[in-house]
């Protein structure tokens, strides 16, 4: 890996996760200047830039070296962890903090009017999702015998569309489940957004400035607490 002596830090350019991670970092002490397209950001304060990007795209972005650090949801990178894991390749990255914010979970739900409906009443049935690595591993490690669909997006209809006998989606409030006459049945996984990070430290000047990072972030999350 070539040597950097600026630490480079991946975030959600815009989403439910890319105010509260701006926020995170002012309180933080980093200050940027944006660049004129508004994908970087030159740190101003320390050696620290910011990297706006789509956050399905911040676990590669580490497993590559583009970015020394990131701020994604649990359920992102675990997801993409499973996939590597599936695929034979190296573990890439890793959960270094919880950041407290964005808190949701992966949730099986099934159409209301369906009335018990245990996990092993899916044996055969197909569950809708865009985490079929998360799924797979839950209905695995339950011995469920379902049939994954992938969906890249409104996973909540898949059953009125008769594409699915379920669906497995990111919950927070329980609103969507419910507009769309849905009833969750089982937590899958319980996520929050994260600070990521290589699986190794940085063996350059990045090494000092990660450990400063970490120091005043622990110092942020304690007053949180
Ligand atoms: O453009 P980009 O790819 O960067 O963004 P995105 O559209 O993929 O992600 P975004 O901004 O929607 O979500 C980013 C991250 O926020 C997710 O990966 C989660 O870690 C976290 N998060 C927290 C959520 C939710 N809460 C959430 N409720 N992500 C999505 N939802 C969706 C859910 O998929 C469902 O459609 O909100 C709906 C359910 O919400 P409730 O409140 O009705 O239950
Ligand atoms: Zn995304």
């Amino acid at each position: 890996m070539k040597a950097r002596d600026r630490l480079r830090i991946a975030i959600q350019k815009s989403g439910r996760l890319a105010e509260p991670a701006r926020e995170l970092l002012a309180r933080i002490g980093l200050s940027f200047r944006e660049s004129r397209d508004r994908l970087f950001c030159y740190g101003e304060s320390l050696p620290i830039d910011l990297l706006l990007v789509r956050d399905d795209d911040i676990p590669g972005l580490i497993a590559e070296g583009t970015c020394d650090l990131g701020i994604v949801g649990r359920n992102v990178l675990a997801e993409q962890a499973a996939n590597r894991r599936a695929a034979g390749q190296p573990e890439a990255y890793r959960e270094l903090r919880a950041l407290g914010f964005g808190a949701c979970r992966l949730s099986i739900a099934v159409p209301q009017e369906q009335a018990d409906a245990p996990l092993a009443a899916l044996a055969g049935r197909r569950i809708a999702t865009s985490y079929p690595g998360l799924l797979e591993a839950f209905l695995r490690a339950r011995g469920v015998d379902a049939e994954v669909v992938l969906l890249s997006g409104s996973v909540e209809i898949a059953p009125r569309l008769g594409k699915a006998e379920a669906i497995c989606d990111l919950v927070s409030t329980g609103g969507t489940l419910a507009a769309n006459q849905l009833r969750e049945t089982e937590v899958v996984f319980e996520s929050e957004a994260v600070l990521a990070g290589p699986p190794a430290g940085f063996d350059d000047a990045r090494a000092e400035l990660a450990a400063l990072f970490l120091r005043r972030l622990d110092g942020v999350l304690r007053v949180r607490d």
